[in-house]
């Protein structure tokens, strides 16, 4: 009879080398030969990148319920940096995902061949989770840089959709495989000195661990200037840059790319304020001679860069009140610009309540730029820049 040799000599023999890299079927000893591949390497690298992940879950999962209200879901009109922070640190933490992912696969990646693929049962079905984990985090990371890049070619679905959706696989799977894993997990990272994977020369674990920080570190400092105004300078990975664009604020959408032109710069351009009292009709000189007030507030997209602005105005709350709703309010404000979904938006009663939410007629006292909304447009604090309509042709009032 022919026995596999190997595995019964590996018994007898004190190699240094993990009997399960021997046994990888079609490979042979020695195709992966880091010795840098280590639990305690997987385990360190599997923290960060637990800790980046799940910090980057919490803050997009805010970032879609405020978009997406649920009857419980409450958000806060201020402070009005917050949103701009949590945005900021989902973007950033998912920037920070790309190295620490690239270094975990790598650790782990010789186990794809592990002979035979499957055990047991729950063998399989482990395996099976950490390639919906594997398969859902690469989605998340890719889908969110080509969103940031705004590249949609590449992605024949709606973003958003897409991205909440495998937001939420990508947490469960990630929470059976720290379940499963916690055992091993716990041994390593307590855990002084690998006995197996001590390398006598080149790169260290250490080494590599430090190579990977800085690979984060230098992510992160070329690409959080987008929002943290003093980095802008070195933020040369960063898509946009704060003060880039008209009257020193970015553009996400111009003018004529939603096709508003003639109807935002029409003479015969007026707001339809509709609600309990009626409808009225204001130009935009109405507009200027009712009370105006001036607020220093950002707009934070949502794919991650904020640029702060001298807003001036009139208070949503008084159009409210003219429309006829002294108390609690909800408004819905409606674009010029047709057939997009960012061509509407709510504003729950605090935001409507906020002395800073405006219809802006102006940045830095001239008139608001055709390509940040000109005739008017939404400015209210701690809120999602998609929330932020610009060209506002209808805004409507009711009783909250
Ligand atoms: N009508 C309309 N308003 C809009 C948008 C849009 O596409 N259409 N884009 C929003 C998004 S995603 C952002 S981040 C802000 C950007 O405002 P800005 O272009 O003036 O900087 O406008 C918001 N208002
Ligand atoms: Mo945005």
């Amino acid at each position: 009879m022919v026995r596999p040799h190997r595995l019964n000599d590996l018994a007898e023999r004190p190699l240094p080398v993990p009997p399960e890299v021997l046994r990888r079927g079609p490979f042979r000893a020695g195709a992966f030969p880091s010795a840098l591949r280590s639990k305690r390497l997987t385990s360190q690298l599997g923290l960060w990148l637990g800790v980046a992940f799940g910090i980057c879950f919490v803050t997009g999962v805010i970032s879609h319920f405020i978009q997406h209200p649920g009857g419980w879901f409450w958000w806060p009109a201020g402070p009005i940096w917050l949103y701009r922070v949590t945005q900021g640190v989902h973007v950033a933490t998912g920037l920070t995902t790309v190295p620490l992912l690239g270094a975990k696969l790598w650790s782990v990646y010789p186990n794809l061949f592990t002979w035979p693929p499957a055990r047991t049962v729950a063998h399989a079905v482990e395996r099976a989770s950490i390639a919906v984990l594997v398969a859902a985090a690469m989605f998340q990371v890719t889908t969110g840089l080509l969103n940031i890049a705004r590249w949609y070619t590449p992605m024949p679905f709606f973003f958003t959709t897409a991205h909440y959706v495998t937001a939420w696989i990508a947490i469960g799977a990630l929470l059976i495989h720290v379940a499963v894993q916690l055992p091993v997990i716990r041994t390593h990272l307590g855990k002084p000195v690998d006995p197996v994977a001590v390398p006598t020369g080149g790169l260290t674990r250490r080494g590599l661990l430090g190579a990977v920080a800085a690979g984060t570190g230098v992510i992160t400092v070329a690409t959080v200037g987008q929002t943290v105004t003093p980095l802008s300078p070195v933020s040369v990975l960063g898509p946009r840059r704060p003060d880039q664009g008209p009257q020193g604020l970015p553009v996400n959408k111009s003018a004529q790319g939603a096709g508003v032109l003639t109807a935002a710069t029409d003479p015969a351009y007026r707001l339809r304020l509709i609600g309990p009292a009626g409808t009225r009709t204001l130009s935009r000189d109405d507009l200027m001679a009712m009370p105006q007030h001036t607020a220093r507030l950002p707009i934070a997209c949502v794919e991650g860069w904020s640029a702060t602005a001298t807003w001036t105005g009139v208070r949503i709350r008084d159009l409210a009140r003219l429309a006829g709703v002294t108390g609690g309010a909800q408004v819905t404000v409606e674009s010029l610009q047709q057939g997009s979904q960012y061509g509407t938006s709510e504003l729950p009663p605090d935001q409507v309540a906020d002395p800073l939410a405006l219809l802006a007629l102006a940045i830095d006292g001239q008139p608001l730029a055709l390509d940040h909304g000109y005739p008017a447009r939404v400015i209210a604090p701690n809120r999602p820049g998609v929330l932020q309509t610009k060209w506002v042709a209808t805004i409507r009032v009711r009783t909250a």
